[in-house]
């Protein structure tokens, strides 16, 4: 199966999970449609289709429990984008072609949509086998030492110039940030299909390259594309003083950067059914 034909056949899964769950699953109904308003904005849902390619790579059947830990990660993903929006962060009013939570329904219940949001990820997750595993991948991947770490690091170097060429620095950052919580998918689809020590390295290595690779992808996009294509702001990291690889590096050397993190990446795979993990890295085309 090819990348495009996976995505066609487990999209609607993911979505159609998440909409119904969202709905059945909490009770007050006015938290509800604010959870469901960004998580049904249109995202690519791209960690739960990588937790489930992780899956299909270790030739693990997919039923609707694999779903829920896929549809998990998405809240989870959802509550840091409603998050990262707000006035006190980005203060950004488009997300994925529509307003942000705080535009939308206002600051406090943006505030408590993405609250809420972040414990029932990690319930939904936590509710198949290999629980206790896959909840400490997803609290540490998220946590101060993963995603929350990254963002704090984020804040508080912008319009710090002397981080500016510290390329640790933004590499660590950029890690925390957005690749752990990429190698998590990853790595909880690995601990949950039981996979063997050799295949488990080789698909960490994927994910590794993965994660790093996609926030050089994700910093290009906002100098590649119009808001319009992107479906937010762009053109935005340079104007507010944003410290990443591609204002240390320059459009040119990131694409470089890119291009070898996809090379290492494919290289990785060898050996393992990953045609539609490697076919993740063609995302990255529109921006090279
Ligand atoms: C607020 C705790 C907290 C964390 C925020 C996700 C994040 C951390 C910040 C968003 C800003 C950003 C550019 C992060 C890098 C991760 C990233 C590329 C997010 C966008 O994910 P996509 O491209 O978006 O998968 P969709 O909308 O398709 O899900």
């Amino acid at each position: 199966m090819t990348f495009k034909e996976f995505r066609t056949k487990w999209t609607p899964v993911v979505d159609e999970y998440l909409t119904e769950h969202l709905a059945s699953e909490v009770e007050d109904q006015k938290i509800s449609q604010i959870m469901t308003y960004s998580v049904m904005a249109g995202g690519k849902r791209l960690r739960p289709l990588l937790f489930l390619a992780t899956l299909d790579a270790l030739n693990k059947e997919i039923s609707e429990q694999e779903i829920r830990i896929a549809c998990g990660i998405e809240l989870i993903h959802t509550y840091s984008l409603i998050h990262d929006d707000l006035p006190a962060m980005d203060n950004d009013d488009y997300r994925r072609g529509k307003l942000t939570s705080h535009k939308k329904w206002g600051e406090a219940e943006a505030i408590l949509a993405g609250d809420a949001l972040l414990p029932m990820g990690i319930e939904w997750i936590a509710s198949g086998s290999h629980s206790a595993e896959l909840v400490k991948i997803i609290t540490q991947a998220v946590g101060p030492n993963g995603m929350v770490g990254g963002q704090y690091l984020d804040i508080d170097s912008t319009n710090n110039a002397s981080v500016a060429d510290d390329e640790q620095f933004i590499n660590r950052m950029e890690w925390l940030k957005t690749g752990c919580l990429i190698l998590a998918c990853v790595e909880m689809a690995a601990t949950y299909a039981k996979a063997a020590s050799d295949k488990k390295e080789q698909l960490l290595t994927f994910a590794h390259d993965f994660g790093r690779s996609y926030q050089i992808y994700d910093d290009l996009v906002d100098v590649v594309e119009t808001s319009e294509e992107a479906g937010k702001a762009t053109h935005k990291d340079q104007e507010e003083g944003k410290n990443n690889t591609l204002t240390l590096l320059g459009i040119k050397q990131s694409r470089q950067e890119l291009v070898g993190l996809i090379e290492h990446a494919q290289t990785s795979l060898t050996g393992l059914n990953g045609d539609v993990l490697a076919g993740f890295l063609d995302l990255y085309q529109k921006v090279l």
